[in-house]
């Protein structure tokens, strides 16, 4: 079934304007650092690194109706969309190294632009789905999925370096995993529009083979669209992932988090990645970063051909004495 190689692409996006906290802009640097190009290289795939994105500053960007910062975060996801979509256009399967979860809008809108119709599989302790009118917080990392949905389209107001987005996912193609610090808000969004949602509940009452199985069941269930992954390294729990802006007890575990990867790996249909959220600064000690990092490269290794079973090259053949 995985016999075809992947051809990979990577964007580093060292941004953290869609929350408060410093240190999430070091999150592709610190996920290079650990291998991770190397590692897809052995494991097969044909890897271009894209390197990091540069990004403008604003040196007066005042709050938008509860918006942060918005002028930056809407420039960011400009350059991050046309990035995206010169990556999907290569005919590469594009990995986006956040970066804070704002950056899934650049990312998703650049992928959308480039791969008419796709399926979104959102996996994090939060929906990440408050308009700029619900946000508790006006934390855009909380946001992305409003400006994203079609259906939510006439509850966005007008923002300024936000003009450029047009929903571009439907409702129907949204598949939660790993829930567990929705927003009343959030809630009432997610059942007024029916979106498929797996909370921990859920991951606890079915297994996560069972979730995975329904996610797809719920995906395929008319065509076979290519898959957005949008992983927060939040979805995990705390004692794997603790170096992350806002983390959440009673997590996924790793090896759920890493089945959720193989699984998705095997439907043939990931064209892009975004792997999410790590933050050293919020890591108390050395160990909690490198357990992080560790758990990140593990998952986007997952997307791309690693099993746990153990791998060889197709072309592999045993020495004769
Ligand atoms: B993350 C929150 F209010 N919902 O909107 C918000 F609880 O990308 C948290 O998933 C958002 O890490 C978390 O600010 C954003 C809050
Ligand atoms: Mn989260
Ligand atoms: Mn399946
Ligand atoms: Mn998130």
């Amino acid at each position: 079934k995985r016999s075809h190689h992947h051809s990979v692409g990577i964007i580093g996006a060292p941004f953290s304007k869609g929350q408060p906290r410093d240190g999430v802009e070091r999150g592709p640097d610190l996920i290079r650092s650990a291998g991770l190009v190397e590692k897809l290289k052995a494991q097969g795939c044909d890897v271009k690194d894209y390197g990091n994105l540069m990004f403008e500053e604003f040196s007066s960007d005042e709050p938008i109706s509860r918006v942060k910062r918005p002028r930056a975060v809407g420039r960011a996801n400009e350059r991050l969309a046309g990035a995206v979509e010169e990556v999907k256009k290569e005919g590469r399967t594009c990995v986006m190294l956040g970066g804070d979860h704002s950056l899934a809008i650049g990312s998703i809108h650049g992928h959308a632009a480039a791969q008419k119709d796709l399926s979104v599989v959102w996996v994090d302790a939060h929906a990440d789905i408050n308009t700029p009118l619900t946000s508790p917080t006006g934390n855009v990392h909380g946001q992305p999925m409003s400006y994203l949905i079609r259906e939510l389209h006439s509850k966005i107001p007008v923002i300024p370096n936000f003009s450029w987005i047009k929903p571009c996912v439907s409702a129907k193609d949204v598949v939660y995993i790993g829930l567990r610090d929705v927003d009343p808000e959030e809630h009432y969004i997610l059942k007024y529009l029916g979106i498929k949602v797996f909370s921990m509940t859920d991951v606890d009452h079915l297994g996560i083979a069972r979730v995975m199985e329904e996610t797809c069941d719920h995906m395929f269930s008319k065509v076979k669209k290519p898959i957005h992954l949008s992983y927060d390294i939040d979805a995990l729990d705390p004692s794997i992932s603790p170096a992350t802006g806002t983390p959440v007890i009673g997590g996924l575990t790793y090896r759920e988090g890493v089945y959720v990867t193989e699984h998705i790996c095997q439907t043939g249909l990931l064209s892009a990645l975004d792997m999410v959220e790590v933050n050293p600064k919020r890591g108390k000690t050395e160990e909690e970063v490198r357990s992080t990092v560790s758990a990140a490269v593990d998952l986007v290794l997952g997307c791309f051909g690693r099993l746990r079973e153990g791998n060889h090259r197709a072309d592999y053949r045993m020495p004769e004495p």
